[in-house]
């Protein structure tokens, strides 16, 4: 595989030099100054190519090319929208950079409650508690019918947190649910949006009426429109699973388990028609079994992240170490290094914070010392693997 690395752009504090010193070979990255729905630019797209050329690195994959909701939900705007997508794809190709990630998840990108969970070494991690997210859902975000969606045992947990929930407690809330993990994916809550809350609110009535089904139809609808660029350019379109995944805040998701992953790659069989194998998504669904889907998948699969977590019987999870959990990290690395392509990008995902990450200011998930830890260990899977 190759070792890519998530790059935020220019202004990242992490530059290309140091991650030339830690074993990178490729880059990760985004346009993330250009507004979602805008059409990214070939002088656009080159200029930050040849930065990232300069330091001696490639821009192998983007990360992402986010698809706008009207696509999804199949808005009046849609295919005004699309044609802006192909023509992005268009200068893409044409620059050379021919591996996109997207994701076709309703509303929200990803989601835990907990940006900081503490771990008993010193180091954090992000952590997902259902029943603070059931708290968001019922008493936070007041959603119609939320109640139903949560057992009685949670319920009364959550009625009593209410009981005793400080408003700091609720603003915590809100800033790691629906804004710390959007702002920077370039999703649809920023930092600087006054009412997040009633602008959630606004995004998630979209789909009213929108169920798997529909959702299923309307991606396969755009796929099938933007395969001829990507035939035309080569470029290997590659989704994200939703994380966590499964179904939450009343929205469908779509692409959860083995059978929604191969409904989406039969729909539309044409190899640009692709998987970002995201092992640490996956790996949250306590019935997926992330290395038989990793095989399963491999053929169509054009971009692997590899983290791992923690489920808990009562739904929680925890991002575990790269070595442990129930993603099996060592032995998706021996599959991958022994069977695909030498070039599969791959970037270690979500790191700890640890040493002196804490303050840098850092997205949530995405720390230096954490990463690099990650990528090492990994490295050392990839020596594994080819020991005989
Ligand atoms: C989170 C990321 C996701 C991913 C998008 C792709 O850490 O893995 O935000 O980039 O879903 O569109």
């Amino acid at each position: 595989m190759e070792k890519t690395w998530r790059w935020f752009g220019k202004n990242d504090k992490i530059t290309l030099q140091m991650l030339r010193q830690i074993g990178v070979e490729g880059i990760v990255t985004a346009l993330h100054e250009v507004k979602n729905g805008d059409v990214w630019t070939y002088e656009a797209i080159m200029d930050l190519k040849r930065y990232i050329e300069r330091a001696g690195l490639r821009w192998s994959v983007v990360e992402s090319l986010p698809v706008m909701e009207s696509i999804k939900y199949g808005g009046p705007d849609r295919e005004e929208l699309i044609d802006k997508y192909i023509e992005s794809l268009e200068n893409l190709g044409k620059a050379g950079v021919r591996t996109v990630c997207y994701n076709f998840m309703p509303v929200i990108d990803w989601l835990r409650t907990d940006l900081e969970h503490p771990w008993p070494d010193g180091s954090s991690s992000l952590y997902f508690s259902r029943t603070e997210f059931a708290f968001f859902d019922i008493y936070i975000l007041k959603r119609e019918g939320a109640r139903d969606d949560y057992s009685p045992a949670e319920l009364a947990v959550v009625d009593n947190m209410n009981a005793t929930a400080t408003p700091a407690m609720r603003q915590k809330l809100i800033e790691n649910i629906i804004i710390k993990t959007q702002g920077f994916v370039n999703g649809n809550i920023s930092e600087e949006d006054s009412e997040p809350v009633k602008k959630f609110r606004a995004l998630l009535a979209l789909y009213k009426g929108i169920d798997r089904n529909a959702l299923r139809n309307n991606m396969k609808y755009w796929l099938e429109r933007i395969m001829p660029v990507c035939d035309k350019w080569d470029i290997n379109m590659c989704v994200h699973p939703d994380d966590p995944p499964y179904q939450m805040l009343g929205l469908p998701r779509i692409v959860t388990c083995a059978e929604d992953i191969r409904w989406f790659l039969n729909a539309v069989p044409n190899v640009h028609n692709g998987l970002t194998f995201c092992a640490g998504s996956l790996s949250a669904g306590p019935k997926n079994n992330v290395p038989a889907m990793a095989r399963e998948f491999a053929d169509r699969t054009h971009f692997v992240h590899l983290r791992s977590t923690q489920v808990t019987p009562d739904g929680n999870f925890i991002e575990a170490l790269h070595t442990g959990g129930r993603a099996n990290v060592p032995e998706l690395v021996d599959f991958y290094e022994n069977n695909c392509r030498a070039d599969l990008p791959m970037r270690v995902d979500h790191g700890r914070l640890m040493l002196d990450d804490a303050d840098k200011g850092y997205n949530a998930g995405y720390s230096f010392h954490g990463r690099m830890f990650a990528l090492a260990q990994v490295d050392g899977m990839m020596a594994m693997a080819h020991r005989n």
